[in-house]
């Protein structure tokens, strides 16, 4: 229990740097362990302090106030530990411009850009989770797709850079690992490194798992900070083989990827294809799969990949802003594991912009990035305990009964704070 605190704490200060306002003056100050029955006047002496309060239930710690600066503190002997006493906020709402219209991250009930009105409350609860975590530059999420486009100032700031290569020599396999030059993923549909997105399919899942949040522009990303690794199999015109996937699939789990995003598929069954995901299984890496777009019950009329019977693979299907199981979306109580946002989904695409597409591509990344949040809280999480905890944290909705699995549709919160242990 330790240890994920000390995890989590880690977290937060990363993940806070940037702008971590704190109540002017306070601190909040932990004793070494010989200091045990301090009164309050022994720490306003020791501290310089002006006022000073025990703090409940954990031991040694104390909220002062001081006039002196938090370098000065941290130069006391007594200490163990200071922190400044930072603002907490509840529920938080990230400032991007068009937040209003993600109702997968917040349905208040507004319209999409059908005009459907939505629900309220019907999302994926994440603003509750922002409060704990927006994410680990520490977390690697594979978009095996049809590349991504890091010129997207929304996509930009959270690619995965493979170092080695980056301070690498050109023509050089500096790192190692079998491919010359991949500074940033791969592009097996060309076998060259350069892998951005020529379609906009792979930018527009990247923006749900991993756009900038809060940076007063475009959307939130379920992470606000993650990296996303780009491997490109699918063409400009989104086609791609079987070939390509598998290759795909191996090189981010051999390149540290732990959540492997996969918005295609639709080929037809294939043993290779099966076995590249069991290596995956057996590397520890959990492989979220979109259930298609066919209307078709997946039970009867298996869809590949999602519908192989490989532990480690999440099936996910499309829903609507009304709480619906989309009307284009697979289903199927055996081979579809859950619900996800996947109708008029506001995120990235080519040229800079954004729009509103609707797919079970669309759904998957919303479960993706969630995997990818709770790895940034807790780094030790298998695969099968990612899925275990995603799937047993469904909000059940009486429309998804019958045709999913869990009966019920991702919720971000519940799978969040279900990691922690
Ligand atoms: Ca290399
Ligand atoms: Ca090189
Ligand atoms: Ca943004």
């Amino acid at each position: 229990m330790i240890v994920l605190l000390k995890i989590f704490a880690l977290q937060l200060s990363l993940l806070f740097a940037a702008d971590h306002a704190s109540v002017p003056n306070q601190y909040l100050v932990k004793f070494k362990s010989q200091f045990t029955n301090l009164t309050i006047q022994n720490v306003k002496d020791t501290l310089g302090a002006t006022e000073a309060e025990k703090l409940p239930s954990i031991e040694r710690w104390y909220r002062i106030t001081t006039s002196n600066n938090l370098s000065g503190l941290k130069l006391n002997s007594n200490i163990e530990f200071i922190e400044p006493n930072y603002y907490q906020y509840a529920n938080k709402t990230p400032t991007d411009a068009k937040y209003s219209s993600q109702w997968g991250m917040r349905n208040t009930g507004q319209k999409d850009s059908d005009g459907n009105k939505g629900t309220a409350g019907v999302d994926i609860e994440i603003e509750s989770v922002w409060d704990l975590t927006v994410g680990s530059p520490n977390v690697i999420v594979a978009v095996i797709d049809t590349g991504i486009d890091f010129k997207h100032p929304d996509l930009a700031d959270n690619q995965f850079i493979n170092e080695k290569e980056a301070s690498g020599k050109k023509g050089i396999d500096d790192d190692g690992n079998g491919y010359v030059d991949d500074v940033s993923g791969y592009n097996f549909y060309s076998n060259k490194p350069n892998a951005t997105d020529d379609h906009g399919h792979g930018s527009h899942c990247a923006g749900v798992i991993g756009a900038r949040g809060n940076n007063d522009f475009g959307i939130a990303g379920v992470n606000w900070n993650v990296k996303m690794m780009p491997l490109k199999f699918l063409s400009a015109s989104g086609s791609g083989d079987t070939e390509g996937a598998i290759k795909s699939i191996t090189y981010a789990v051999n390149n540290g990827a732990k959540v492997l995003s996969n918005s295609w598929g639709g080929g037809g069954e294939s043993r290779a294809l099966k076995e590249a995901i069991e290596y995956a299984l057996s590397k520890d890496v959990l492989f979220v799969a979109a259930a298609g777009n066919n209307t078709e019950n997946t039970d009867q009329d298996p869809h590949f990949p999602s519908s192989y019977d490989v532990e480690n693979i999440i099936s996910v299907a499309a829903l609507s802003n009304s709480g619906n199981l989309a009307d284009f979306s697979n289903y199927g109580v055996k081979t579809v594991d859950l619900a996800a946002p996947g109708v008029n989904i506001m995120s990235t695409i080519l040229g800079g912009t954004f729009e509103e597409w609707s797919g079970t591509s669309m759904a998957t990344p919303f479960v993706a990035g969630v995997a990818a949040l709770m790895l940034s809280v807790n780094p030790n999480l298998s695969a099968l305990a990612l899925k275990a905890k995603i799937l047993a944290t469904v909000r059940p909705m009486n429309s998804l009964q019958g045709k999913v699995l869990t009966g019920g549709f991702l919720n971000a919160n519940g799978a969040v704070r279900a990691s922690f242990y």
